[in-house]
């Protein structure tokens, strides 16, 4: 090497005004600062970070496995133990699901996560004539210790930890969990696993709760009492965001609103005389993950931080009550009907914030999941997914490797910020309870969810293959469906089977025990369900004897108004349509009116109320129908209003068997000039039965609600018109 030629480390010293200079070069009109993007939390993030952004945080310089745990709980992480492979699984019969758990965990999966089908989760026996649509579908039918035997076959419980998403019917799914596990030789003390038992979140989104909010919260601390006394290894709670972000929450409001829900749990486990440290180990959470790379690695980190701090406030003092462990689930919102394999995309991407973000658990999305029940195939794929990020990537092999990134660093601390805000305001109300009463909390995460509408059906946000880069022909994908007027006869003769070979008496009295404790507020609740469980009543029975005395919750329908309109502003079509609507309006003699309907025990309403927003912003006039009606009660609230059209929103495949059922009832009632309309999670396949049986439009996820909208009002004209 000749001197000429040596290789010399003396670089011009950057400066900011520099790079400024150069940036503006290709900046749009030269303005750098148009290339900051104002996420929907409200959050700046800039096209630059440097050394200048880091000044002044605090947190900068932690260590994993040490307050504030921003780095993760465990000091080493996933370089010793990765993440559980937790797939959320669970459908049609309890023989089906087992076979499914047992098929996976040879596979490569690490813990059983159980999902519950929707007559579960509500409290049903499946011979309850409101259940009929439900049975077996979107997760598996559950009525009595007799279904959790066989869920649970030849699956050691006292080794493989057991998850299970069960909030309404929280006290006979765990009594039979746990009755289940002494029948199989197992104590209670060895049992570990999760309950999700995260009541709160269910009044905002979601609505499988049973009982209102006052009698729901005794649930849960009647559980916390009695797990952390006789089942030391098993998390009492998993406190959720997931369905937050789901129903359409940004991820500060998500994080937010989710901490804030944790802090209640833990007044209301202190107030039944708890001592902190004594529960606060067993506290777990739950995210969602989604298409916000950066924001959820931040939203986790921060979540660990904030958390530490909130139960610094409550005193706790042992390590494990300060740290925050969580479970993840890539985005089922997040997924296409449409070229469905882009989906596996984006769950990889997904998967990897939770990694980064030091998830302690994950499911990852199959493919079909936004169209249907994985199959084999989609849910080998969505579980290797994990496996090939554990085994092949070597990112294992390093903890919390964002720490000290400028952009990192700043943005975990501007996503606490602002979530620690929204927590202030919650205070302020007087905590979660109040927020929720009021409906406060759940129209803001509507909101949020009408303005990400806009946003997509404006084309502002991309979503690719639904509106940028369609295909010209979509080919259908292989679905799993599921049986279900099978499965409900199935269900109904093990159910009358136990009936008739148990201890009536003994069973009326145990209870008749839990309804008089519900009534007294004293006695433990999960104790006493395990001991009516354990007799054989089934977990309809003892949703009813609870129900007698805390009664059924009944949510209203409030909507937001004008936030759809607001976001969606300059877009194509949006003004000539309403136009339409109006003239329409004129030769109608009325605003065309239109109800959203759900059915069935389905009470996933994010669709629901975005679109009744849209609807009512465009000129329609939109009744919303309560959650959980019947064919008949929905038939006959659509006659009494008098409206043009119903719109039915599933999403929990029991199209086939409702909406033929409501447009038998409008014609059974005299209305078949009512037109009926269906939106949400509909399989191509479906489409024509449901055109053969009346319907006059099908709008799956993807369709921007204009589209919809304009259809209804041409459907609406036409039948008008006859
Ligand atoms: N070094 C030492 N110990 C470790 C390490 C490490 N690097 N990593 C994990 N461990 C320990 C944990 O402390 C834990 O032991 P413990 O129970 O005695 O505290 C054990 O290994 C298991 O690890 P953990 O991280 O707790 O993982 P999971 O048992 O899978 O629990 C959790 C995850 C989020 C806490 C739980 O609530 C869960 O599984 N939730 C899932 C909820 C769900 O599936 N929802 C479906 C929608």
């Amino acid at each position: 090497m000749t001197e000429d030629s040596k290789p010399r480390d003396n670089f011009a010293a950057p400066s900011m005004e520099d790079w400024h200079k150069a940036a503006a070069k290709s900046a749009p009109n030269g303005d750098v600062s148009a290339l900051n993007w104002i996420t929907p939390d409200g959050i700046s993030v800039k096209p630059l970070y440097t050394a200048q952004d880091m000044q002044g945080l605090q947190y900068t310089n932690t260590l994993p496995g040490m307050e504030p745990y921003i780095r993760g709980p465990q000091a080493t992480m996933y370089a010793v133990r990765p993440w559980t492979i937790r797939q959320y699984a669970g459908f049609s019969t309890a023989e089906e699901s087992n076979a499914f758990y047992r098929k996976a965990l040879a596979a490569g999966g690490q813990g059983v996560s159980v999902a519950f089908d929707l007559a579960t989760h509500r409290g049903y026996d499946s011979d309850h004539p409101r259940v009929t649509g439900d049975v077996g579908k979107a997760g598996v039918a559950i009525d009595s210790v007799e279904d959790m035997k066989i869920l649970f076959d030849q699956i050691p419980l006292d080794k493989v930890s057991v998850s299970m998403t069960m909030n309404g019917a929280v006290l006979p799914v765990l009594a039979g969990y746990v009755v289940a596990a002494e029948e199989q030789g197992v104590s209670q003390d060895k049992l570990s696993g999760t309950i999700q038992n995260d009541i709160l979140k269910e009044f905002m989104v979601r609505n499988t709760y049973i009982y209102p909010p006052q009698p729901s919260m005794k649930i849960i601390g009647d559980i916390i009492e009695y797990t952390s006394k006789n089942m030391p290894k098993f998390n009492s709670i998993s406190i959720s965001g997931y369905h937050m972000q789901e129903a359409g929450a940004n991820q500060a409001l998500e994080l937010a609103f989710t901490l804030a829900d944790g802090k209640e749990y833990v007044k209301t486990a202190i107030a039944k005389g708890m001592d902190v440290d004594d529960f606060a180990g067993r506290l777990s959470f739950f995210w969602a993950i989604g298409m916000n790379f950066y924001l959820e690695i931040a939203k986790m980190r921060a979540a660990r931080l904030l958390w530490c701090r909130i139960m610094k406030g409550f005193d706790a003092k042992k390590p494990k009550s300060l740290m925050l462990r969580t479970h993840c689930q890539t985005s089922g919102w997040s997924l296409t009907e449409q070229d469905p394999y882009n989906n596996v995309v984006r769950t990889t991407i997904e998967a990897m914030a939770a990694v980064f973000g030091g998830t302690q658990s994950l499911h990852t999305n199959a493919l079909d999941e936004a169209i249907a029940l994985p199959t084999e195939f989609s849910a080998r794929i969505a579980r290797n997914t994990q496996l090939i990020i554990q085994e092949e990537t070597h990112i294992t092999n390093v903890i919390d490797p964002w720490a000290g990134s400028y952009m990192m660093e700043k943005l975990t601390q501007d996503m606490a910020d602002a979530a620690w805000k929204i927590i202030e305001e919650v205070e302020a109300m007087g905590g979660m309870t109040q927020a929720v009463d009021s409906g406060w909390a759940k129209l803001k995460i509507e909101a949020a969810a009408a303005e990400k509408q806009a946003r997509i059906d404006s084309g502002k946000d991309v979503i690719v293959g639904v509106n940028k880069y369609k295909l010209a022909k979509e080919d259908p994908v292989d679905i799993l469906e599921v049986d279900n007027v099978k499965v409900r006869d199935n269900q109904i003769k093990r159910l009358n089977d136990m009936k008739s070979k148990r201890d009536q008496k003994a069973v009326d009295a145990a209870l008749a025990a839990l309804t008089e404790a519900a009534k007294t507020g004293e006695g433990n609740l999960l104790d006493l369900a395990i001991k009516a469980i354990r007799l054989r009543a089934s977990v309809g029975e003892v949703s009813d004897a609870l129900e007698k005395e805390f009664g059924r919750h009944r949510a209203d329908t409030q909507k937001v108004t004008g936030v759809y309109a607001a976001a969606y502003d300059s877009a194509e079509g949006w003004e000539k349509l309403k136009g339409e609507i109006s003239e329409a309006a004129e030769d109608l003699g009325r605003r065309p009116r239109v109800m959203i309907a759900k059915l069935g025990q389905d009470g996933h309403d994010r669709g629901a109320k975005v679109v009744a927003t849209a609807f009512a912003d465009l000129g329609f006039d939109v009744d919303m129908g309560p959650l959980f009606q019947t064919p008949e009660e929905c038939a006959r609230q659509a006659i009494e209003n008098d409206v043009h059209a119903v719109g039915v929103s599933t999403l929990a495949a029991g199209h086939k068997t409702l909406v033929p059922a409501i447009i038998e009832e409008l014609k059974k009632q005299g209305a078949d000039d009512i037109i009926v309309f269906v939106g949400g999670v509909v399989p191509a396949q479906d489409y024509d039965f449901l055109y053969g049986a009346g319907v006059k439009g099908v709008y799956g996820p993807g369709t921007p609600i204009p589209a919809s909208a304009k259809d209804v009002l041409e459907q609406i004209k036409k039948a008008t018109a006859q």
